[in-house]
């Protein structure tokens, strides 16, 4: 089945968050929250009741439902794909689970050269209810943007190989000192299958991408630049054939900034230990997203839009800066106060 060509709404062209992400001038700072949709809105959990993660993931329906939530309740300018960095591997058929206060879990770790070859490359036909809640979600938003994103392959590789979440990446880290062809392969693998699942959410009408390397910083600079860097370049370099601006994330990458700006991002995003300033004179002439301490929302709202007033002063110094939590919404968040923060962000300086 073919969707009817559609052209891209006109409104878009007006967007805050766009005009950022390619460093142009901006009517006021973006703003977005990673992991807006999720545990801390209750009409989330209305939803989800019931509903296993993966098994919401696959569902259109709910996709669209639960990535616009957060858009209604906040007017925030992008809203973000509800889907998860595992669901395109398990879309190939690897064997795993979101497991509920817990997170990916895999089977059968990948371990030998043998594992990796096992795992399918992504073609769009492994993915159609993708396509169809992306269309779904274009066709809603209006002139709000749809970020789509992937898994870098370093932070998606963990999962595959540690077998589920993990504080030090240890067996992960020791096939990429030890088993260099095995390293290389599985990262091979995870990039082809991230840029296409990149490239599906983009053919249906996302208008950014967002690369997560969450845990990239368990990373040297050296080791980054030479074992991981040159994949997550070959996923970044797909999504800018595709015309569309790149964010490229990760927590505890102070070291690594300056490396991810040049794997091949429009924006990078900064956690909240960098401070913004430091941030943009390590990624040059290249957009910024960030960077409030997610636990400021717990503050009193004064604290909170104070801190919120110094991160937007700071980013005025980039090329282009959308505003943006250091990490995702804490599941225990209120939205009440996200709400301030949003009108805040939106309304500063005018
Ligand atoms: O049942 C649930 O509600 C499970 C919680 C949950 C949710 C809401 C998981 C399990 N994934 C998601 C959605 C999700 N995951 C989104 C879209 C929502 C939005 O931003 O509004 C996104 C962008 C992700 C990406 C993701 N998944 C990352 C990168 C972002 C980050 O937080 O650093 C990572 C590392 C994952 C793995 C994952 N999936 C789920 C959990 C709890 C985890 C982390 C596990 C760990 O600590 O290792």
């Amino acid at each position: 089945m073919t969707s009817p060509e559609t052209s891209p709404d006109p409104r878009l062209a007006e967007s805050a968050f766009l005009k950022a992400a390619r460093g142009e001038p901006v009517p006021h700072t973006p703003v977005w929250f990673m992991r807006q949709a999720g545990r801390s809105l209750p009409e989330y959990l209305e939803v989800r009741s019931g509903v296993g993660m993966l098994e919401s993931c696959m569902d259109p329906a709910l996709v669209i439902e639960i990535t616009l939530q957060p858009v209604r309740r906040y007017g925030v300018d992008a809203a973000i794909f509800f889907s998860d960095i595992v669901l395109p591997l398990k879309a190939v058929g690897v064997d795993l689970d979101i497991k509920p206060g817990v997170g990916p879990v895999v089977a059968k770790p990948v371990r030998t050269l043998a594992d990796v070859d096992a795992i399918p490359d992504l073609t769009p036909d492994q993915v159609p209810f993708i396509t169809e809640a992306v269309e779904g979600l274009v066709a809603e938003l209006g002139g709000t943007p749809l970020i789509g994103f992937a898994g870098a392959p370093f932070t998606v590789a963990s999962y595959l190989v540690e077998g589920g979440p993990s504080k030090e990446h240890a067996r992960t880290k020791a096939m990429m000192f030890g088993a260099p062809d095995v390293w290389d392969a599985l990262m091979r693998k995870i990039a082809g299958i991230s840029a296409a699942y990149l490239e599906v959410q983009v053919a249906a009408g996302a208008s950014a991408v967002q690369l997560f390397d969450s845990w990239a910083g368990a990373l040297t600079p050296r080791d980054y630049r030479d074992q991981v860097m040159p994949h997550s370049a070959a996923v970044l370099a797909r999504a800018g054939a595709l015309g569309v601006p790149r964010i490229h994330f990760g927590v505890g990458t102070a070291n690594l900034l300056g490396l991810m700006g040049e794997a091949g991002a429009d924006v990078v995003g900064v956690d909240w230990r960098t401070p913004l300033a430091e941030a943009i004179g390590k990624v040059g002439d290249r957009g910024v997203q960030g960077n409030l301490d997610p636990t400021l929302v717990f503050a009193p709202t004064d604290v909170m839009t104070a801190r919120a007033a110094e991160v937007i002063e700071a980013g005025r110094a980039a090329t282009g800066h959308i505003f943006n939590l250091g990490h995702g919404v804490i599941p225990t968040t209120d939205p009440d106060q996200l709400m301030r923060l949003t009108e805040f962000v939106q309304s500063y300086g005018s």
